[in-house]
């Protein structure tokens, strides 16, 4: 179940054939047992055999989160509960969450996507993998431990949270492989250095991290603090969960393979819906080629990211780039739209701070205004002999906003009110995903 070069290396001529053929069936499948997709193929006058290849999908109207939300619970599936195995429901926000069924056919995809994304990441059989995504109705915890057992892994399913156990069970069990949401893996790292415990009393090596966005400047951080090399992984529920797509180890920060035998990505323009070149950024959407339950037609993940081919000797199949943010997160401030990553973007230049931001939306006024907050990087400043006990009308730290302040402005193209903190006193990531913006501004204007 390690690397198969004969699926991840397979032409491109190939890959298409099995595409196209497995498009067609899923196609069948739903047109003849969901009404809703039999509904919507005959409104835009098509019928599934017009569709002969992955080419024609643009020709198919989008499925939406609205459109699962109207079908709840189970609307969308192709066959009765009783042949269902599994259910798992999204992160949803407010109201009735996205219910998701898997047959026991969709279960073993499920475990062999991420059995696969896990060896892209560097997991190899044998080895242990403490496994901190959420288990319950959250994709992250069920669907990584079945693909890790494939794998050959042994599985420690300790769920999120808990950090000190974490590190006490990773430390006793010495794990080599750490699942987590990004955020949470910071904590993690933190804390073992809050404790002044050693990283070489651990023994991990790889971890994988997923479920949020995540920056290079994050990235640097866990894998100076845990001491491992740390890839992307990412998934959505409705499309399977976690092992969509994966990040290879060796390729850091080239973009995620997409599983593409059995995952068919789009990007298109977020506006007008329009399938757009390899390269430019817009909305991923995905239609699922071997689902059983509940196949997905180009679903509108709402992700905004790239897609590129670009020659790799390891596999053939299509990255993509790291997600910007979601269609319906961006903010449009004063006119300019903006994502809160790319706060994180800009980090990197300044080794004065840490990894952990946040963005405050306020109206004091009749404007939107921002304020960014973000942890300083001690270390840096105790080496220059400078303290961090004040950070609020101090020389150095007043200069750093200033600067922080003028690469906001030229980068992102708004003035934005940059307040520092100190490390560990924004909100962090208690097991799961961390949300960074904080929306104060009135609700009804
Ligand atoms: O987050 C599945 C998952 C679990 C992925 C564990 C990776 C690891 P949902 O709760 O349905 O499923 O949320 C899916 O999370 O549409 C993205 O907006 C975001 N997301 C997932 N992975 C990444 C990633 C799981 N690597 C939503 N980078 C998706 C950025 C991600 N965003």
């Amino acid at each position: 179940m390690l690397f198969n070069p004969e699926i991840e290396l397979m032409s491109i001529e190939k890959l298409r054939q099995i595409q196209n053929e497995r498009l067609q069936n899923t196609l069948r499948r739903v047109y003849e047992n969901v009404p809703f997709y039999k509904n919507t193929f005959d409104q835009a006058g098509i019928q599934p055999a017009d569709i002969k290849t992955v080419h024609d999908l643009h020709r198919l109207p989008f499925t939406k989160k609205e459109h699962l939300r109207d079908n709840y619970p189970f609307g969308l599936f192709t066959m009765p509960t009783s042949e269902v195995r599994r259910l798992h429901c999204s992160s949803g926000t407010t109201g009735k969450p996205i219910v998701v069924g898997y047959t026991q056919n969709d279960l073993n995809l499920f475990s062999e996507v991420v059995a696969r994304s896990l060896a892209a990441a560097g997991c190899m059989p044998g080895m242990k993998l403490q496994n901190a995504y959420g288990y319950g109705l959250f994709t992250g915890g069920l669907g990584i431990h079945y693909g890790a057992e494939k794998l050959g892994m042994t599985v420690v399913p300790i769920s999120g949270g808990g950090t000190e156990k974490q590190l006490m069970l990773l430390k006793d069990f010495q794990a080599e492989a750490l699942t987590a949401t990004p955020s949470y893996a910071l904590t993690i790292a933190e804390e073992l250095k809050r404790r002044g415990e050693d990283i070489r009393d651990y023994n991990l090596k790889v971890g994988i991290l997923g479920a949020e966005p995540w920056s290079e400047a994050l990235r640097k951080e866990v894998e100076q603090g845990l001491d491992f090399k740390a890839s992307n992984i990412y998934g959505l529920s409705e499309i399977i969960g976690p092992g969509v797509s994966n990040e290879d180890v060796d390729e850091q920060g080239t973009g995620s393979y997409i599983w593409e035998d059995h995952f068919f990505p789009e990007i298109v323009d977020r506006y007008t819906g329009e399938p757009l070149p390899y390269g430019e950024p817009g909305v991923l959407v995905l239609t699922t080629l071997t689902k059983e339950a509940m196949p997905m037609i180009r679903y509108w993940t709402g992700d905004i990211t790239t897609l590129t081919y670009e020659y790799s000797e390891k596999r053939t199949m299509i990255k993509m780039g790291p997600i910007i943010g979601r269609a319906d997160d961006m903010m449009i401030i004063r006119g300019v739209n903006f994502f809160h990553t790319q706060v994180a973007d800009l980090i990197p230049d300044f080794p004065e701070l840490s990894a952990n931001y946040q963005v405050k939306l306020t109206r004091p006024t009749n404007m939107d205004a921002v304020e960014v907050g973000i942890e300083i990087n001690p270390d840096f400043f105790t080496k220059k002999g400078i303290s961090c006990e004040h950070l609020d009308h101090h020389e150095s730290f007043d200069k750093l906003v200033g600067r922080l302040q003028k690469k906001i402005r030229d980068n992102i193209g708004l003035g934005m009110a940059v307040k520092l903190y100190q490390l560990g006193d924004l909100p962090k990531s208690d097991g799961g995903k961390l949300n960074r913006i904080i929306d104060l501004r009135p609700q009804n204007g």
